[in-house]
Parts: C-alpha cells; structure tokens; sequence
C-alpha cells in the first residue's frame, strides 16, 4: 500500500526533522509553500541562520487544472534519477539532489533562490553572458553521455526503460504535435488569431513535418533528456547557470531539448517587439537573444563533436563523417522542435508570461502572429538546414 500523504507547511517541517540531515538538532525552522508551476508543490524550509533547502512533492494530479487531470507520482522519480544522473556529468549546471524518497514522491534540492529564473530575467530585459555556452555544454555532454556513441547497448536499454515516462511524455505529445494543429479543448488563444491559425492548420507541409517531428520523439530514444528546457527551469546570474525540473525526462531526440531552449529565447525576441516606446532596449535584447543562439548551436556542436571524436565507444559509429552525419540530423531536428514551441506556447495550453503580460492586446497580438508565422517557417525550413550556421540564417531570415 502506498504511504503517499500530500505535504503542507506543518508536514514538511516534521519530515525534514526527522530525517535529521539538514540542520541542526535544535534549530527553529519555518517552512512556506512558493510553487508557481503547472504541476507540484514547492516548500522552502529554512533555520534562523539563513540555512535553507527546498522541498518538492509532486501531486498525483496536474496542479494547474486540478484533481480532473490525475498524473503519476513517479515523475518526482524520474525527475530526481534524471538530475542526479545530469548531476553527475554536470554538477555545475544541475541542481543538486539532497534527498529523494520516492513513495512520497518528494524531492530534497540544494536552495537556488540566490539565483533568479531566467523567464522573468529576460522579461526584465537582464543579460547573462554566459548563458548560451552554459546551456549548449550541458546539452551537448549529458546528451553524448547517454547516447549510443557511449553507453553500451544492453546499458542504453536498461536507462530506456528506468526512464520510461508514458504519461509525462503523453501531455508532450497532446501538447506540442496534436493540439494546436486541430480544435482542441485545452487550446488557449484570442480570437482575433483564429484566421492566423486556420492558416497554419491548411499547411500540409507543415503538418507533415510535424507528424516526422511527433513521430521522432516517439521513436528515437537517442538520449536521456531533460524533456522541458524553457526558460521557466533555468537559474541564472552573472556566474551560474542552472537546470531544474527535469520531470519530463526520457530517452528521445537529441534535438527535442536543443529546440525547446532555442524556441524560448526566440519567443522572449518576439515578445521584445511589443516594447515600442523603447526602442534602445529592444534591440540590446534581440542582438544579445540572437548571440545567445548563435553561441548555443556552435558550442553544442563543437563540444558534441569532440566527444564523439574523443570518447565514442561503439566501434562502428567511430567511422569517418559518421558523428557529422549525426550531427546533421540532430540540428534539422532541433530546428523542427524548436518551431513547435514557439507555435504550441502561442495557442496551445501552456504558454509563456513574455508573451502574456504584453499588456496592448493588439501588440500582444502581433507578437503572437509574428511567434506562429516564424514557427511555422522553421518548421517547414528546417530539413535545408545542414550547418550551426545555416541554422543561424534561417533563424536570422524570418526574425524580423
Ligand atoms: C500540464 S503541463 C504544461 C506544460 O508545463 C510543463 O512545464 C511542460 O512544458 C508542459 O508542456
Ligand atoms: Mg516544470
């Protein structure tokens, strides 16, 4: 029989001094609850001497909706394997699991509020130098460490099916290939876009890209993702960088994760239109946004190159151009999925507060259309994309 109990304040404080690691036996601890993502609880449990920690219970249903949209408990699971895993080859990049117990489903982590979330950073129009380095590092190592270029095979198919994730992947499937493409309940968009997305839904060559895109994620389990690299799970300052919240992890596209952290810093270059009256601004914004892409793709080639060169164990995938190849494939993918954000975060379910909180509806609008038009555009684009570079033109060429 499960002991699942979901946690309050009061609950977590007894936890944690039971487990008796994190604080001194007498010390006096306050806990409050601050989650303000779509699916958990998030605590922060701290003494009076500024020691803290947070702890995160996954519910068994979808925080957002409510107790009608049940979801497994074993993503706090899959979440803490992954960071952990992630961890190990990243420890400067991920964040640091103190505990784990996975019939509560709740997760101990290292307190990152010294940092701040990217999301809101880049809304505030806040710079980080060494973001797309940071990021494309992570991506590039903790990718080629669980490929097929280093794991063994029967190790590869173990990993597959720890981190077999159906439902968690279920809501990626529904929300980023199938609903914003037809009629669907969960679909959130005004109505004065409706003629914009009848436009792409007659698009036959894009929804035959996205079904190639839809049908990859389904069937290539090429590494372990993080599965929701947004600028929502990322900590930042000027010194660090710092993924969270991989509960949507499982063996996929390499590409999936690479486009989904493109597709963010593009709709946060979108939403920087709609600041008209500062104009200076805006183009810091989208020159250092366009940087910062420019660094990521390079970076997560360059570093998956020399891994691949240096460290790929498979004797036949060491043949000669064989990683390039690879390579290739990984940023058409990367591109394709990377327009299905910008489109699904549009007028799908979950979107984005750098489009939202444009507070002008027509120029909220317009930054929507200009969000669909470019999604669709990489998508349809993106088998032409053979370089880092030329998936730096195409972006460039459908920006603006
Ligand atoms: C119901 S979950 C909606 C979205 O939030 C998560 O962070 C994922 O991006 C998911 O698609
Ligand atoms: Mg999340």
């Amino acid at each position: 029989m499960s002991s699942y109990i979901e946690f309050d304040a009061e609950k977590v404080i007894d936890y944690i001094t039971n487990l008796g690691s994190f604080f001194d036996k007498d010390a006096t601890l306050s806990c409050y609850e601050f989650g303000d993502g779509n699916l958990n609880l998030v605590f922060r449990v701290q003494d009076t001497q500024e020691n803290s920690i947070i702890v995160k219970q996954a519910l068994p249903y979808a925080r957002c909706v409510g107790e009608s949209w049940p979801l497994t408990l074993d993503r706090a699971r899959i979440e803490a394997s992954v960071l952990q895993r992630h961890g190990e080859i990243c420890p400067d990049t991920t964040a640091k699991v103190l505990h784990h117990n996975t019939e509560l489903a709740v997760t101990v982590l290292e307190d990152l509020g010294h940092l701040r979330i990217l999301r809101g950073e880049l809304n505030q129009a806040n710079t980080f130098a060494r973001l797309g380095k940071d990021v494309a590092k992570y991506l590039a190592k903790t990718s080629f460490y669980h490929s097929s270029f280093y794991l063994t095979p029967s190790e590869k198919k173990a990993l597959v099916t720890e981190f077999t994730n159906p439902e968690l992947c279920s809501i990626t499937e529904d929300l980023f290939f199938d609903d914003p493409y037809r009629d669907a309940e969960r679909n959130n968009f005004p109505a004065a876009l409706q003629s914009s997305v009848e436009i792409l839904r007659k698009n036959k060559t894009l929804l035959a890209e996205v079904a190639k895109l839809k049908a990859q994620f389904l069937n290539a389990p090429e590494t372990l993702l993080h599965g929701d690299v947004h600028t929502g799970s990322i900590f930042v300052d000027a010194q660090h960088t710092k993924l969270i919240d991989p509960e949507f992890g499982f063996f996929g596209p390499i590409g999936f994760d690479l486009g989904s952290f493109i597709g963010n810093l593009l709709l946060n270059y979108c939403a920087q239109h709609a600041r008209i009256n500062a104009l200076p601004k805006r183009r810091n914004m989208q020159v250092y946004l366009l940087d910062s892409i420019a660094t990521t793709l390079s970076s997560f080639y360059v570093t998956w190159l020399e891994l691949a060169k240096t460290q790929t164990r498979d004797l036949s995938l060491q043949a000669d151009g064989y990683a390039e190849y690879f390579l290739t494939k990984v940023l058409q993918d990367a591109v394709g999925y990377c327009g299905c954000e910008l489109i699904r975060r549009t007028i799908g379910l979950a979107h984005v507060a750098d489009i939202d909180a444009i507070e002008d509806e027509g120029a909220r609008l317009a930054v929507q259309q200009r969000a669909l038009h470019l999604g669709e555009q990489l998508i349809i684009n993106a088998n032409k994309c053979r370089t880092t570079d030329d998936v730096y033109q195409l972006i460039i060429s459908f920006v603006n």
